[in-house]
């Protein structure tokens, strides 16, 4: 067993987007390319010499080459230990809960999150600091500017290692500990939550389906909900991770989840279904004939908190991401408790937490969780309903109804345009942009333009600068229309569109979304011409 150095030359394009670097399989596979990332990351942190890391992955095609020459790399580079699920499986919450439960120096997840998955589909792999949450600009910038001009990685000649069983090898002079990847995230869980209630009402009766989609989730849920909580068997569906998510679309909304929306709209629905992504970290709440936006689950997680053991003493704050409905700014507004926004991506909520000013937070795109971790969490959000539902005995329809009648209704919806020529898109964001200035006080419909701007975040407790974070438009009556590209797809590019109102009338607040929008998606197409620009009529998903 020896060190090698070897020789390389740099990858173009190694810049990680929203969350980490994510390419089609086929770009990971070539020689050098994953080589050549992990050991910027490396090149661009403190030395690894008696620090330990967290190694895992959901599982997806290349993931188990992947562990394999990362343990190598990891090795040659002096890690002193490194913590890896069994199997090469980890959640990415479970691996933000052991990197800050054993104090690990970071960790390398493996997962291209809500992308596809499969030969064909996508990989990725990003780093977490020691808080346990991804690692902010400043270091992904690094890494990026580490890969331009890599010139040699470090790997050992060791033999692949066996994962299949927890226990303990080494390699070099690093210490491998395989571990079973549920225990610990679910020793956390059951700290927050009220595991009796719980277990009080699926005794009763209480039906629910969980689709882990043939992803990471299934381990988890299935360990969590059917053995220690004592849903029935066959609660979780899809429970398998499989490296090509069994051909599922891993991302927990109502297009890919469409069988589970229909399921629940028959008059053999259970109480409540969720469903969650590839690595975990997204969930999708259901009731019986609707499906809540993440925006709202927020908002009412955030109003019941004090309700779960965990949450029991209150909220120090919340925070949304900007493109995020501001239904929970009105929780807040109410408990008298910071809101804060956000720009798009989980990083920017770690600071937030780390200072202790928020509790909560959460974002449009399926992702809510708290200050336990420093990652989205998909089955804490479901549990946290679970808890609620046990505690007030009431379903998610009634919570919700009960909730917008007592704040008002933001309707809201997301309507992406994929696979857009990257050219196109970035001259109708530049168009936009140009425009800004000229839009405050015009009309529309029956609503003025109040503010128009790209958003900038000023950081509150390092007081970084992230600009460029999304073109947003408001008007007099709450509503607002928000345009942003996405900074996780991987072929062409995804134009995003936000639209939200407010609507305080509880005799409207059974309306089809899409009808409640419909004058503001005039507007945008109005203002932006994304017919024009897109060459698409309609948006490839709405959600
Ligand atoms: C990632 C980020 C989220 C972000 C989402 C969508 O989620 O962690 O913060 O909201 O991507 O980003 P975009 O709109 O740029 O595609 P995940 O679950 O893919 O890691």
């Amino acid at each position: 067993m020896s060190v090698q150095t070897v020789s390389t030359t740099s990858f173009a394009g190694q810049e990680p987007g929203t969350s980490g670097l994510r390419k089609r399989v086929e770009v990971f596979q070539q020689a050098r390319y994953l080589e050549n990332f992990v050991q910027s990351i490396f090149d661009s942190l403190d030395s690894l010499e008696g620090k330990t890391l967290v190694l895992g992955g959901d599982g997806r095609f290349h993931n188990r080459a992947a562990i394999q020459i990362i343990l190598r790399m990891a090795a040659a580079n002096g890690c002193d230990r490194i913590m890896i699920g069994q199997n090469g499986i980890l959640s990415t919450p479970a691996v933000s809960c052991l990197i800050r439960k054993y104090q690990a120096y970071g960790g390398i997840v493996l997962s291209a999150s809500h992308n596809p998955g499969g030969p064909d589909g996508d990989f990725g792999i990003k780093f977490n600091i020691s808080n346990g949450g991804p690692a902010p600009e400043k270091i992904t910038q690094a890494i990026y500017e580490r890969t331009l001009s890599i010139t040699a990685y470090r790997i050992s000649d060791a033999p692949p290692v066996d994962i299949s069983r927890p226990g303990t090898t080494r390699m070099e002079n690093m210490e491998i500990v395989v571990i079973d990847p549920v225990s610990d995230y679910a020793e956390m869980m059951r700290a927050i939550f009220d595991f009796d209630a719980i277990r009080r009402l699926f005794a009763g009766g209480f039906r629910m389906r969980l689709d882990a989609m043939n992803a990471v989730c299934g381990p988890y849920a299935t360990r969590i909900i059917e053995s220690e909580l004592g849903a029935p068997v066959g609660t979780v569906v899809h429970e398998v991770p499989l490296e090509d998510f069994g051909g599922h679309h891993p991302d927990p909304n109502p297009v890919n989840a469409h069988e589970l929306v229909a399921y629940m709209k028959t008059p053999a629905a259970p109480d409540f279904a969720a469903a969650t992504d590839g690595d975990a970290d997204r969930n999708m709440i259901l009731g019986q004939g609707i499906v809540l936006t993440p925006s709202d689950s927020l908002a009412i997680l955030a109003a019941h908190a004090t309700r779960i053991p965990g949450y029991a003493g209150g909220l120090a704050g919340v925070a949304r991401s900007m493109p995020t409905s501001t239904a929970v700014d009105r929780v807040a507004a109410e408990m008298n408790i910071p809101c804060f926004e956000t720009p798009t991506g989980w990083k920017f909520f770690g600071n937030l937490m780390d200072a202790g000013k928020i509790t909560l937070c959460g974002e449009e795109s399926y992702g809510t969780s708290s200050a336990h971790i420093r990652e989205k969490d998909g089955l804490w959000a479901i549990l946290f309903w679970l808890n609620l539902i046990a505690v007030t005995g009431k379903s998610v329809n009634a919570l919700a109804s009960q909730h917008w009648a007592h704040y008002g209704r933001n309707y809201y919806s997301r309507h992406d345009y994929e696979q857009v020529r990257e050219d196109k898109a970035n001259a109708l964001m530049r168009a936009l942009r140009e425009k800004l200035s000229a839009l405050p006080g015009k009309r529309y419909a029956t609503r003025a333009v109040t503010l128009a701007d790209d958003f900038c975040y000023l950081d509150p407790v390092d007081h970084s600068a992230s600009e460029n974070q999304g073109v947003r438009i408001l008007f007099s009556d709450g509503a607002r229309i928000v345009f942003r590209l996405s900074g996780t797809g991987t072929v062409g590019a995804t134009l995003r569109i936000y639209y939200e109102c407010f609507e305080p009338d509880t005799r409207k607040h059974d309306d089809d979304p899409q009808i409640a929008l419909a004058s503001l998606i005039a507007t945008a197409q109005e203002i932006a011409d994304i017919a024009g620009y897109t060459g698409m009529s309609a948006p490839t998903v709405i959600t």
